[in-house]
């Protein structure tokens, strides 16, 4: 199997940085460690039960002020991409009938066709010992076949940190108090899907089963079958908050968030805002509709059906906007090959009335790759790519440059004023959830009830950012996709050189200036 791509910074200058980045590898991109060096002990997936629908009310920690230990990390892990074996993804031509499908699965050896649920394409089983790229290039060339190509997986863009911030410069930086004079956070009419690793969205009990696994050479204890808390974030909770909640990596509808990205992600563009709690969000008001696309370590500890691949991530794209999302933000990516069944997704999507924000990737010094997802916004009207800026408002150092950066938001950057100068949000205190991190000799169960606002970096805090503005713009009335894109580019604050450039797009986004005009809703 090959490598995982993990998008850490690499900068002579700031060395000091490299435990907290590399840790970043382990957290964000945890299915990296997973497919490069953790051997799981059997193949099958194994299931999770809800074991008590309540449980105890969140632990709420408040500022995490003290910076995690370093952690060490494997360099082979970086820069290359990951596929699935065995499994090629095809859309046919409705023409084609069931016959002619079947003629086409034959002609690669597939020896199982399906379509599932969110799908307009078919999956096929094929040996696994192929090459799935050669099968796909195979099959995509004959007649009736709209596209095919290999499952490669997507992993979520992350730059967490350590949480020693206490105030929300990106909001400040974005004049989002007299924005909100213009619309008050959007309404509960607007739902927000966050494609991501989950969220904490859910107070409850699950059971698991974990067996022993090998990671970095050390072998981890089986913990056996363990009941593991979980907590709605204290500040992202609200009645009625959550609306059709789907996991795509378990397959059921609870995708509680075992990471911790996702529920960063979602307070940026959602959080409980004037609530005298923890920190603000840009569009505050709106349902959120958790969408669980990417598996991390701990899914594949507990034996997930499946992991976060195209077809995962095309198909949460599809059941967000055929359950109401209108507004998407997808904080995760990958290199590699196209991914034309994503590309399709995203034309759905905006077919049927919605925006979406895509992080651009945080692979600038890591021979700046072209990401796929991402690079699919430049040419879809209503899909945007988003870069990150720093605190002083210079490209933040780990932001992709490329012809697809549309747009830029904060996203934090530790050169640009340290820990304070990253993206302050509420999520899971890493101490209790990701216990992996830990030696074997100290390994234990994971908690998912403990919470502490910490600061993170990356493309994927920006984007929802742009989420959260296109949400506001919607509820104020542009309903169109591509009108709302047309509107934040136009009124983006234009940085860097003159005019659109590849660092920043058309520039840092400008809540009052785009909202300004649309009169008042408060
Ligand atoms: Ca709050
Ligand atoms: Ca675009
Ligand atoms: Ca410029």
């Amino acid at each position: 199997m090959g490598l995982w791509h993990v998008n850490a910074p690499r900068s002579p200058a700031t060395d000091w940085m490299r435990p907290t980045a590399t840790r970043t590898c382990l957290v964000l991109a945890s299915c990296a460690i997973v497919a490069a060096s953790l051997a799981l002990d059997g193949q099958t997936s194994r299931p999770r039960t809800l074991q008590q629908p309540v449980a105890p009310p969140a632990i709420d920690l408040g500022l995490r002020r003290q910076a995690p230990e370093p952690r060490q990390v494997a360099d082979q892990r970086q820069g290359a991409t990951d596929r699935v074996s065995g499994k090629l993804i095809a859309r046919f031509d409705p023409g084609l009938g069931a016959r002619g499908r079947q003629q086409m699965a034959a002609a690669v050896g597939a020896t199982r066709m399906t379509r599932p649920p969110h799908a307009d394409f078919h999956i096929l089983t094929v040996d696994p010992d192929a090459d799935v790229e050669t099968l796909a290039a195979s099959l995509a060339v004959r007649p009736g076949v709209a596209y095919a190509q290999a499952a490669y997986v997507v992993h979520p863009y992350f730059r967490p940190n350590d949480p020693l911030f206490d105030r929300q410069w990106n909001l400040h930086v974005l004049d989002m108090e007299r924005a909100w004079d213009v619309n008050r956070g959007a309404t509960s009419e607007i739902i927000a899907a966050v494609l991501d690793s989950g969220v904490a969205f859910r107070t409850a009990i699950f059971r698991f089963t974990a067996g022993p696994f090998t990671d970095e050479g050390q072998r981890y204890p089986a913990l056996g079958t363990i009941d593991v808390p979980f907590a709605a974030a204290p500040d992202l909770d609200s009645p009625d908050r959550f609306v059709s909640p789907r996991d795509l990596i378990w397959d059921d509808d609870t995708p509680i968030d075992m990471d911790g990205h996702g529920t960063h992600v979602t307070g940026t563009l959602g959080q409980v805002t004037d609530n005298g709690v923890g920190v603000a969000g840009m569009a505050f008001n709106v349902r959120i509709m958790p969408v669980k696309v990417v598996s991390g370590m701990w899914d594949e500890i507990f034996g997930a059906p499946n992991v976060g691949t195209d077809d995962v991530v095309a198909r949460g794209i599809r059941y967000a906007v055929d359950n109401g999302a209108r507004i998407l933000t997808m904080s995760l990516g990958r290199t590699g090959p196209p991914a034309p069944v994503v590309d399709a997704a995203l034309r759905y999507a905006v077919a049927q009335g919605a925006f979406v924000a895509i992080a651009a990737g945080n692979a600038f010094a890591l021979d700046n790759p072209v990401e796929v997802i991402a690079a699919l916004a430049e040419d879809i009207e209503g899909v945007m790519a988003v870069g990150a800026v720093g605190r002083d408002l210079e490209r933040a150092s780990y932001s992709g440059v490329h012809s697809y950066v549309e747009i830029v938001a904060p996203g934090g950057d530790l050169g640009q004023g340290g820990f304070d100068g990253l993206i302050l949000q509420q999520t899971y205190d890493e101490r209790f959830a990701l216990t992996y991190l830990d030696p074997p000799t100290r390994f234990g169960p994971p908690r998912f009830d403990v919470f502490v606002f910490a600061g993170q970096q990356g493309t994927s805090m920006a984007t929802p950012h742009v989420a959260g503005l296109a949400a506001l713009l919607m509820q104020q009335g542009i309903t169109s996709p591509a009108a709302i894109e047309a509107a934040i580019s136009r009124f983006a604050r234009d940085l860097g050189d003159p005019g659109r450039d590849n660092e920043t797009g058309h520039g840092l986004i400008d809540p009052l200036a785009t909202l300004r005009g649309l009169g008042l809703a408060r």
